[in-house]
């Protein structure tokens, strides 16, 4: 069964819209979505089936095309697949979608990216072709790519896609010393900031804005609750308090707590009681690299992290190249001189004049005023 190609296109970016609602909640796998579409009596286009990649861990959990296979049934039989990325062909917690693919009797597989991933790459479409099946690859292609993009990171380069997200005043600080947490950001912006945090994995603070705010880092959303994101502390020296708000909702909503090897031991052996996730790392004259701490992150399948603070952690992601994409968000209030600068002596200025990253949006959230940039492709 074939479909216009103004009509393939308009499938695959319901797909591809379908997919981002999986962002933050599939790691370490890629939110995919698939649909199943045929054409009913009148020769219109109608979704026989949907589904999207589960949860690790779900009851019935499975990969978005076999989702979307139970829910068309007989229907698949003749019908054209729209799936965000390549059906895999390897034998993992499930057997290949491919193969499942194959096996209902799908005719057409429209495929929005190949999958970067060496066990898969190439060899699902490879398998589909082999079964005489029709396919097409890289259709909506950019939106699939951007959408991926944690997920690609980790899996050839070993870190995860890094979101900075900075809220400053008018005159560029972050906070008066030794005040705790001082209110920035209008509700409206704090809202796109939880929202933020749900389609991300984990979400990084130093250990200077954990001592200062001690800040809970959950995503406040009303019915979001359980979209909180892995909550990461770069802590060289293992000094998070235990009576922390982090340490006090930990396990329940996850506390990784990336410290050097020298870190005390006691220290580490206290926090890992309390059910935090101590990962100790080489620690290079007194700090922890940004990749390495990076690299951590990957190992363990994040495959997004949003850092969000304080001015020297922004600083060093800055400095180690290390932010793919960067949102500032401007408050409409002064702080006044002596307080907290944004990036720890580094010139914001500088950082939003930087020809390494576009401007890709621009706007108001009530009285504050952002920008989002994203490094430009290599
Ligand atoms: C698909 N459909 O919905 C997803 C895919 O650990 P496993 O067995 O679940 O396999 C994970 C790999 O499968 C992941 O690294 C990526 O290559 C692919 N993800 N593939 O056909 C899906 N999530
Ligand atoms: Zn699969």
């Amino acid at each position: 069964m074939t479909f216009d190609a103004t009509t393939e296109l308009r499938y695959m970016a319901a797909a591809e819209r379908l997919a981002r609602r999986g962002l933050g909640k599939v790691w370490p796998n890629p939110p995919v979505a698939c649909l199943i579409v045929r054409k009913n009596e009148a020769g219109q286009p109608v979704i026989a089936g949907r589904g999207v990649t589960s949860p690790p861990g779900s009851a019935n959990g499975s990969h978005a095309e076999v989702n979307a296979l139970r829910a068309a049934g007989d229907q698949a039989m003749g019908a054209t697949c729209f799936v965000t990325l390549e059906p895999c062909s390897h034998y993992g917690r499930t057997p290949p979608c491919s193969l499942a693919l194959i096996n209902a009797g799908v005719e057409r597989v429209v495929i929005g990216m190949r999958d970067p991933n060496p066990r898969v790459s190439g060899r699902g479409v490879q398998m589909l072709q082999d079964a005489g099946i029709d396919v097409a690859v890289g259709v909506h292609q950019a939106a699939c790519e951007a959408l991926y993009h944690g997920f690609t990171s980790r899996i050839t380069m070993q870190k995860p896609h890094v979101f900075l997200k900075l809220a400053v005043s008018r005159d560029g600080y972050i906070g008066k010393k030794g005040a705790g947490q001082v209110k920035i950001s209008s509700d409206l912006s704090m809202r796109h900031v939880h929202g933020f945090r749900a389609t991300h994995d984990a979400i990084l603070i130093g250990i200077g804005t954990a001592l200062a705010d001690d800040p809970q880092l959950t995503c406040r959303l009303p019915g979001m609750a359980k979209r909180s994101p892995v909550r990461v502390v770069l802590d060289r020296e293992a000094r998070l308090p235990l009576n922390s708000k982090l340490a006090r909702t930990s396990p329940e909503v996850p506390v990784w707590l990336i410290c050097g090897n020298d870190a005390d031991p006691d220290r580490v052996q206290a926090l890992s009681a309390c059910g935090v996730l101590v990962i100790r790392v080489p620690a290079n004259n007194g700090h922890i690299e940004i990749e390495t701490a990076l690299r951590a992150l990957a190992t363990r399948g994040i495959t997004r992290v949003m850092v969000e603070g304080g001015a020297r952690v922004a600083r060093a992601f800055l400095e180690a190249g290390a932010v793919d994409d960067l949102c500032v968000v401007t408050g409409n209030i002064e702080l006044g001189e002596g307080s907290v600068p944004a990036l720890a002596g580094m010139e914001l200025d500088a950082v939003l004049s930087d020809p390494t990253f576009a401007r890709i949006d621009a706007g108001c959230l009530g009285d504050d005023r952002y920008l989002y940039l994203r490094r430009r492709g290599d």
